[in-house]
């Protein structure tokens, strides 16, 4: 295989102090360059013997992720689940980009959480109380929205959800800024969600 088959590094659609103040430019910049790097780093060490894979799309993989041999299944669920929840990540993010969905995403968001209030009550309650390390999602499961939570890097392409936004609750997502105070950083982190960015992807989804 060449070097440029394996998987890389996508820079971030902003600089890293964009989502000041609410996530603060050191933190970004180790987020990218160290972690979501490191995920990346270990990700091709894992399929070093299975180079095939270095060119098929991190979400095939994870959906089919039955199909990766037994020895390095746990590695490429851990780090190529940590590659694809930080792609998606730093998408949904964007500087002034607004507090609340609107049109056919916010219809469908009121549909089915009663209103857009009651939603993000019940996505910072699952992200506040997911133990220890994780995510939270808002995902497809057979057409229908959801709120879902998953520990470590697992990814919801492995339960054959579809996420749509997702939040890191990792400590190294917010402790630079907000030390234990992940309650705080789930708040202020609606004042970057991108909410067009998630309506796209609404809308090629549903
Ligand atoms: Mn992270």
């Amino acid at each position: 295989y060449m070097t440029e088959d394996k998987f890389t590094l996508p820079n971030l659609p902003y600089g890293y102090a964009a989502l000041e103040p609410f996530i603060d430019a050191k933190t970004m910049e180790l987020h990218h360059t160290k972690h979501h790097q490191g995920y990346i780093d270990k990700l091709n060490a894992a399929l070093e013997d299975h180079n095939e894979y270095y060119t098929v799309d991190i979400t095939e993989i994870l959906r089919d992720i039955q199909n990766i041999p037994d020895d390095i299944r746990q590695q490429v669920i851990n780090n190529g689940g940590g590659h694809a929840n930080h792609m998606l990540f730093w998408e949904i993010m964007a500087p002034k980009a607004g507090k609340e969905p609107e049109g056919e995403l916010r219809a469908a968001i009121e549909t089915k959480f009663g209103s857009f209030e009651d939603f993000q009550q019940e996505f910072n309650n699952a992200a506040s109380t997911r133990f220890g390390s994780g995510w939270v999602w808002l995902v497809f499961n057979n057409g229908e929205l959801e709120i879902s939570s998953t520990p470590n890097q697992d990814s919801p392409y492995m339960q054959d959800y579809v996420p749509i936004l997702g939040l890191d609750v990792w400590e190294h997502a917010y402790y630079l800024k907000y030390q234990n105070r992940r309650p705080e950083y789930i708040e202020n982190w609606w004042n970057v969600v991108n909410w067009k960015k998630v309506a796209e992807l609404f809308k090629a989804n549903k």
